[in-house]
């Protein structure tokens, strides 16, 4: 006889009841949802058991007819009147009602389009406020759809990515996060360690005479399988954390190699000032590129070389600084010049990091010997450029992108961690599981209550990528992220 037992499982009614009596959603909250400042419209929106009834005390239909008696989805003209005396209309709006649950937090909502600036909103908001309703924390609409069940905790968190992403690929991540891709990857994986532990918990409450166990080495097995499809998506954020994060690209070489007319370059703009004067770029200078969906910080530095005055002696430091933090390093060159003892000194503070050499001004007689560079740098690929005649500009960008890519240029529907809260969490997983394998091969009679305990973690771990087992702290911490009225 085989008996299949599902424990840690709570039901997720129970875990919606749970959140609702840690989090108070009585009260009703209001928010302006749009931006500050001068817009087409604006929008304040309300959400909870009230949002209706304040609509009835603030908003006058053409037909007079009251939002709480409004159909869901359907939107209605009207004003936003001050009722009490002296009597005011405040604005011409649209009002939008979206009754619970189908709606952003599976509450009552009302969205209320006004003119687009600043004072027709904070009117319509502390019209709202008065009648009843308390001002929205940053991410109060979105943490109520979360509490509500109608989203996972990542899922609430790619909404803030959506917001924030600052390139097409990484828009695409997080919408593919959004719509479940990585929480039904988190959720699988969780399903099979469950059934792992279902055996386990077979094991510790009955003899084999009892029930057909699942053989040791078939739980050895599926531990594994999980153990690896874990580690690939700790070996993968990175290429998430690319996407969202981006890289930080520092140019770097002696004074004059051309490093603010690559910068300007990049940039594809004159950003920086360029002279033939050597010393011209005297601070660093960042701005930020989107190199083929990815963003990149680049950084102008100024020419490290034995500083003339305290005001070089500043930059130069900074440089120093910036190369320490950089992800890439672009180490420029002067192709009309021999190697020296700069490019030496300045080679050594990068040689442990990730850098590409660039040979410039390959229009002029050439001094540099391009195979010794190669031997010293330990690198055959060298970048020949003359930025004055615009000679190889693509080269450079395709070393950066090969550089962060190493080749292999990842596909934005994949369901990549880009977040460091997951990241981390899988880290645990991956460690707990690590154990239970061990634990699995030993020969101690102990072993299925030990390998239970460390399963039960790495459950934990994945339950708090989806928000089900979160301290109030952090979940706090996360929310406040957000702007108000999301
Ligand atoms: N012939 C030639 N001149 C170049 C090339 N690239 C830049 N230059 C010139 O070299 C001079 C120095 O260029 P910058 O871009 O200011 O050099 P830099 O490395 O930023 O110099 P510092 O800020 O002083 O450290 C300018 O006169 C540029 O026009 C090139 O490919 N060929
Ligand atoms: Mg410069």
């Amino acid at each position: 006889m085989r008996l299949l037992r599902r424990p840690f499982r709570p039901p997720r009614n129970d875990v919606m009841k749970k959140r609702n009596l840690i989090y108070n959603t009585d009260d009703t909250i209001v928010a302006v949802s749009t931006p500050v400042g001068e817009g087409g419209i604006g929008i304040v929106r309300l959400s909870g058991r009230k949002a209706l009834l304040i609509a009835d005390k603030i908003f006058v239909s053409k037909d007079k007819s009251k939002p709480s008696t409004f159909k869901t989805y359907t939107i209605h003209y009207g004003r936003v009147v001050k009722k009490s005396s002296p009597k005011e209309i405040i604005d011409e709006v649209i009002l939008t009602v979206m009754r619970a649950p189908k709606s952003y937090t599976k509450e009552d909502v009302v969205e209320i389009n006004c003119h687009g600036g600043i004072v027709p909103l904070r009117r319509i908001l502390d019209l709202a406020l008065s009648r009843g309703a308390r001002l929205a924390q940053p991410g109060e609409f979105t943490k109520r759809a979360f509490i509500n069940g109608r989203i996972d905790l990542a899922q609430a968190e790619a909404v803030l990515d959506i917001i924030r992403s600052k390139t097409d690929s990484f828009m695409k991540v997080a919408l593919g996060h959004l719509e479940g891709g990585l929480s039904n990857k988190i959720s699988s994986l969780k399903e099979k360690l469950l059934d792992i532990l279902s055996e386990l918990e077979a094991r510790i409450d009955f003899s084999e005479d009892d029930i057909e166990l699942v053989p040791k080495e078939d739980l050895s097995k599926k531990l594994y399988a999980s153990f690896r499809e874990i580690k690939k998506l700790i070996d993968d954020a990175w290429k998430g954390m690319i996407l969202k994060e981006g890289i930080m690209c520092v140019i770097c070489g002696k004074p004059n190699v051309g490093k603010s007319s690559l910068m300007n370059v990049l940039l594809r703009r004159n950003r920086v000032i360029v002279t033939s004067v050597p010393g011209t770029t005297r601070d660093a200078i960042e701005e930020e590129i989107n190199l083929k969906d990815i963003p990149i910080r680049v950084v102008d530095t100024a020419g490290i070389s034995e500083a003339r005055d305290i005001v070089e002696e500043h930059g130069i430091r900074k440089s120093k600084s910036y190369i320490k933090r950089a992800d890439i390093i672009l180490f420029m060159l002067d192709f009309s010049k021999r190697w020296s003892k700069t490019d030496e000194e300045i080679f050594n503070s990068i040689r442990d990091k990730n850098f590409i050499t660039i040979a410039n001004k390959s229009d002029l007689k050439k001094k540099l010997d391009i195979n010794k560079i190669k031997k010293i740098t330990g690198k055959d690929e060298i970048v020949e450029t003359s930025l004055l005649r615009r000679k190889n500009l693509d080269k450079v960008e395709e070393a950066i992108l090969q550089k962060i890519w190493h080749g292999e240029i990842p596909h934005p529907e994949g369901a990549f961690v880009t977040n460091l809260r997951h990241r981390k969490d899988l880290e645990g997983a991956h460690k707990c599981i690590r154990k239970a394998i061990k634990a699995l091969g030993e020969k101690s009679t102990a072993f299925p209550e030990i390998v239970a305990s460390e399963v039960k973690e790495a459950v934990f771990f994945l339950n708090s990528i989806l928000g089900d087992t979160i301290e109030p702290d952090i979940l706090d911490r996360i929310f406040s992220k957000f702007c108000i009225g999301k």
